[in-house]
């Protein structure tokens, strides 16, 4: 039970497992991994697919023949597991020529390296068969007021996006941009900070129809933010291109537990949110194995993102099958919220003449506490 299969599609970004562990107070408390163990270990473990940064495969520092032979040796470590690249991304974050960031550093030579980057990494992405790729605006931001200029920053994310945009449609590559919002850390602001954010920014592009969204479950929450709610709503813009699924304890740094921990009550929406349809992509876990762990600890919390979410997949099944979950939902009128407001034929002029009880209405409890409880209930496994 609660075993992962390939068939439930879980993918893991090879910095997850990765992770040597350092942070700002301390250096690693792990030894590095090669992309290629980190392959053969998650495949072991029943999961479908990878995500990956071009420094994960192979160091920035690398030359053409390093990271010929370290491209190698992950796409072998692909072809052997059978593991499939869902994903890729840049990182442009890791180096300090990135410190003021990449695509709105304000150093038009940072920006030009930094689209240059991209580009080699999509080629990279596509032949290994990656149909999404992924852009967090990792040090897009500042600390201090006057260093950057927010309006001439996002004509230079739009230009960045509008140039990748055509050089994927040039290139006749099947892939998508997924932004993945963020409100601070490492920045102390950072752009596009939350899935709202970028939504409005993605319909000011030139083909808005290759960029989606990546929202994580921490940075929403980071934001104080509901991260069911906002997945719910990338979905009906038909922008939920990818998930990064984790577990985070509210607004404070970013926790990066592994799924399930953290907000386990926000957590059982997520998944209720994931499996009531419209999200294809794969269940993706970009989260961090804390520094407290050593090897054999980082496997048990990537199996546990997986476990956790066989658990709650189930719990939230379990739940919508409820008939008295059912008979709740409709003395909450949920189902009432999908009737249009407006019959069909009426107009403005008969609603201006609507009659309502008023008091009978305000009166009339919504019954939203019994719902919630059943919902508890199913979580807390006493249903
Ligand atoms: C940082 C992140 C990133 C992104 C990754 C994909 C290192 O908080 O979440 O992980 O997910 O860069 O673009
Ligand atoms: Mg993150
Ligand atoms: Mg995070
Ligand atoms: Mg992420």
């Amino acid at each position: 039970r609660y075993t992962p299969t390939p068939q439930d599609r879980f993918s893991f970004g090879i910095w997850t497992v990765g992770w040597a562990a350092q942070d700002v107070f301390g250096g690693p408390s792990r030894a590095p991994m090669a992309a290629d163990r980190a392959v053969r270990k998650l495949a072991e473990l029943g999961a479908y697919g990878v995500n990956f940064h071009d420094n994960d495969v192979f160091p920035f520092e690398a030359d053409d023949s390093e990271r010929k032979r370290l491209i190698d040796a992950f796409r072998t470590a692909l072809d052997e597991t059978g593991l499939v690249v869902t994903t890729a991304t840049t990182n442009l974050f890791g180096h300090p020529v990135f410190k003021d960031g990449a695509f709105t550093a304000n150093d038009r030579d940072v920006r030009r390296f930094a689209l240059r980057k991209v580009m080699a990494n999509i080629d990279l992405a596509a032949e290994l068969g990656a149909r999404t790729y992924v852009c967090w605006g990792g040090r897009e931001g500042a600390e201090s007021g006057a260093a950057k200029d927010v309006r001439a920053a996002l004509d230079r994310y739009k230009e960045a996006f509008d140039l990748l945009g055509q050089y994927v449609l040039d290139q006749g590559y099947d892939l998508r941009f997924a932004i993945e919002p963020k409100p601070n850390e490492p920045r102390g602001d950072i752009l596009l900070p939350t899935v709202g954010h970028a939504l409005a920014f993605i319909n000011e592009l030139e083909h808005p129809e290759l960029v989606g969204l990546n929202p994580e479950v921490g940075h929403e929450e980071m934001a104080g933010l509901n991260y069911a709610h906002g997945i719910a709503q990338a979905l009906w813009h038909g922008k939920l291109f990818h998930i990064d699924l984790n577990g985070q304890h509210g607004p404070r740094f970013d926790q990066d537990l592994r799924f399930g921990a953290g907000n386990v009550g926000g957590a059982f929406w997520v998944v209720d949110a994931v499996e009531s349809g419209g999200y294809e992509g794969p269940i993706h876990f970009d989260y961090k194995p804390p520094r407290t762990e050593d090897d054999e600890g980082v496997w048990e919390s990537a199996r546990a993102c997986m476990r956790n979410y066989l658990i709650l997949r189930e719990k939230a099944r379990a739940f919508r099958a409820d008939p008295e979950v059912a008979e709740a939902l409709a003395a909450a009128r949920v189902p009432e919220l999908s009737t249009p407001t407006v019959a069909e034929g009426e107009t403005w002029r008969e609603l201006r003449e609507v009659e309502v009880d008023v008091t009978g209405l305000a009166e009339r409890g919504m019954a939203f506490e019994r719902l919630d409880q059943l919902a508890l209930e199913h979580l807390y496994g006493v249903r």
